[in-house]
């Protein structure tokens, strides 16, 4: 169907340092207004590194709290900064079941954005964030039907390839309060929340290739490493 963006247009606003990113009000929104901390963009793993093939645990109740805030708080930054639509804890090194997504880190039709934050007038390509948390989460109903995405991977960069997944699924998950919702899916939604929950099991979506396709990307990343 359509190729998602990855490498998308570039940052939101790069260059800007005094106050990187909206994503980071957003992002310490969602985890409260407990200390002020510098942000932090996370080491991102990539292939051949062992632990994207952990099979992630269960963040259980006491665990909810300033850590995990902070833990999401540094996906968002780390993605938008990538960027990339999602990512999964182990992405960053931390084998917990948390994902966060965002479909729209930019907006190319919407008119740039004035700013004066940093003391002098600029602008900024218009973002509409949409940012989502998803902890814990649980497809219930994956759909016989499949839906074919050209995907991408920032743990397996410079790669992309079709991938078949269920359309629409419905899914089951905590929010950062650890309160439970239930989420019917489709489109690109429902197939990066599937390819995010790969990673909790230590899937790439190079792993949902056939043998053949695999070979020669596995080739390719050889290539890019020796480079
Ligand atoms: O940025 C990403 N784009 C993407 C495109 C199609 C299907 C899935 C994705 S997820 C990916 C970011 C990532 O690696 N998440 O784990
Ligand atoms: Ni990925």
């Amino acid at each position: 169907m359509t190729a998602a963006a990855l490498p998308a247009a570039g940052r939101a606003n790069a260059g800007c340092a005094d106050h990187a990113d909206r994503s980071i009000a957003l992002a310490r929104k969602a985890r409260g207004p407990y200390l002020a901390r510098i942000m932090a963009i996370r080491e991102i793993l990539e292939v051949p590194d062992p632990r994207l093939k952990i099979v992630s645990t269960p963040v259980e109740p006491h665990e909810f709290g300033p850590e995990l805030n902070q833990l999401v708080e540094d996906m968002f930054e780390t993605m938008y900064d990538a960027p990339g639509i999602g990512l999964a804890a182990i992405q960053v090194g931390v084998p917990k079941r948390v994902l966060v997504i965002d479909l729209q880190p930019d907006d190319p039709d919407a008119p740039p954005v004035e700013c004066s934050l940093d003391g002098h007038k600029h602008t900024h390509p218009a973002t509409k964030k949409e940012p989502r948390v998803f902890i814990n989460p649980v497809i219930l109903d994956p759909a016989k039907e499949l839906s074919t995405y050209q995907e991408g991977c920032l743990s397996v960069p410079e790669i992309y390839a079709d991938v078949d997944r269920p359309a629409t699924c419905t899914v089951r998950y905590q929010d950062l309060e650890g309160n439970t919702h239930e989420e019917a899916l489709d489109g690109l939604l429902a197939t990066c929340l599937q390819h995010e929950m790969d990673h909790l099991e230590g899937i790439l979506f190079i792993d949902h290739l056939s043998r053949l396709k695999r070979a020669m990307v596995l080739k390719k990343l050889d290539k890019i490493r020796r480079a």
